[in-house]
């Protein structure tokens, strides 16, 4: 076994950052560790044996240079595999990867791929239906996109490559979204019913739900799948001004978060007769009647009239804020801009276009 190499890469991205994370991990890892890495206090030395968990905050370089350093044991037995937390600068990095490679770690080149990437995410995906789009994608669907853009560029079809890119940038919010969900912040005053309305629409209790106002204290998050696209439902405190602490800082936690939001869900009373109306700035909302089950006397101002206590208006209500989120659905193969390297693409697409038919100053094609 202590044939078999011990490599260092390096987690982090390339480039500057605040911190670098390198890992070693093969047979000689400790002996290599024990060699640059001093624990800072008395001893100045690592034991000679370590257990997973394990964390040491010290210097890691010679005695005239050093950088401080945590280090961190991953395993022990049977291979160990040790992460470096040091500063992230170029320099200091490439110096600590050289020390390590001086005392017989292999350089490992672990910049993910894009594919490799994007496969990640397939796992990750938390629905069928986000899974086949990244599916797609990693299978190549950005690719053949850049491959057709640049054809028609060839032959100077500005007209197509203004289409494509235009279809592209329109994908970005989606592209965001198949990893991280649209987020609906359900708002209203208190005691219309907005904690019953997010367990209505998953299904299951989640919010706390009293009828005294103001129970809910703060943002409470429920991720659903609402026709197959991941939406988290965030659950806020009561819109109206209270003399209470503890809820006027839940109330401004409430606004903080619609501001934030993709769509705000406006919840009213129907039963009362001049209901609290959301305020104008918000410009992605739904306005909905909330307890049309009982008789009601302000449901016209609504668009959507629901009762969570019986379920009735939920399901319109649900492929309402869908409708709103995702206005278009792609083609199944459509490429989507994902990942940074592709709003990068995009971006410069958009520029080559600004220089319309204008001989370009750089390669056309992926040559
Ligand atoms: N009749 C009826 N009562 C409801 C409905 N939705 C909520 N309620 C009641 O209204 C009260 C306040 O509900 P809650 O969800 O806590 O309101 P929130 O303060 O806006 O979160 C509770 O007593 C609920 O049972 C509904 O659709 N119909
Ligand atoms: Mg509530």
């Amino acid at each position: 076994m202590l044939d078999s190499p011990t490599f260092v890469s390096r987690l982090t991205p390339p480039g500057t950052g605040a911190i670098a994370v390198l890992t070693l991990h093969g047979p000689k890892t400790w002996d290599i560790v024990r060699a640059v890495f001093r624990p800072r206090g008395r001893s100045g030395t690592l034991p000679e044996r370590a257990e997973p968990g394990q964390v040491w905050v010290g210097e890691a370089g010679t005695a005239e240079m050093a950088d401080e350093c945590v280090l961190v044991v991953e395993e022990f037995e049977p291979v160990p595999h040790v992460e470096l937390h040091c500063h992230g600068g170029r320099e200091v990095v490439a110096w600590l990867i050289e020390l390590l490679t001086s005392h017989g770690a292999q350089w490992s080149e672990t910049e993910r791929q894009p594919a490799e990437r994007l496969w990640r995410l397939v796992e990750q995906a938390v629905t069928v239906r986000t899974a086949a789009i990244l599916l797609d994608q990693a299978q190549g669907a950005w690719e053949r996109e850049m491959e057709a853009l640049s054809a028609a560029w060839a032959r100077q079809d500005l007209e197509e490559v203004r289409n494509r890119v235009t279809r592209l940038e329109g994908w970005v919010e989606l592209g965001r979204h198949l990893i991280q969900p649209w987020r609906v912040v359900v708002a209203g005053a208190p005691n219309v019913g907005k904690s019953s309305l997010v367990n209505a629409m998953a299904g299951f209790q989640r919010s706390i739900v009293a009828p005294i106002p103001g129970t809910t204290r703060d943002v409470v998050t429920t991720t659903i799948a609402i026709d197959g696209w991941p939406v988290e439902l965030l659950d806020t405190a009561g819109w109206r001004e209270t003399a209470h602490e503890l809820e006027r800082a839940a109330i401004e936690k409430a606004h903080a978060t619609a501001a934030a939001a993709d769509l705000v869900v406006w919840v009213y009373d129907a039963t009362v007769s001049d209901p609290e109306m959301p305020e104008g700035e918000m410009l992605r909302r739904i306005v909905v009647a909330n307890k049309c089950d009982l008789p009601t006397v302000s449901q016209d101002r609504a668009e959507v009239c629901v009762s969570a206590r019986t379920g009735s208006g939920i399901a319109t209500l649900m492929a309402e804020m869908i409708r709103r989120l995702i206005p278009h659905e792609p083609e199944p193969g459509a490429a989507i801009p994902i990942l940074p390297e592709h709003q990068e693409a995009l971006r410069v697409w958009r520029e080559r276009l600004s220089w319309g038919a204008v001989p370009c100053p750089w390669p056309t094609s992926q040559e």
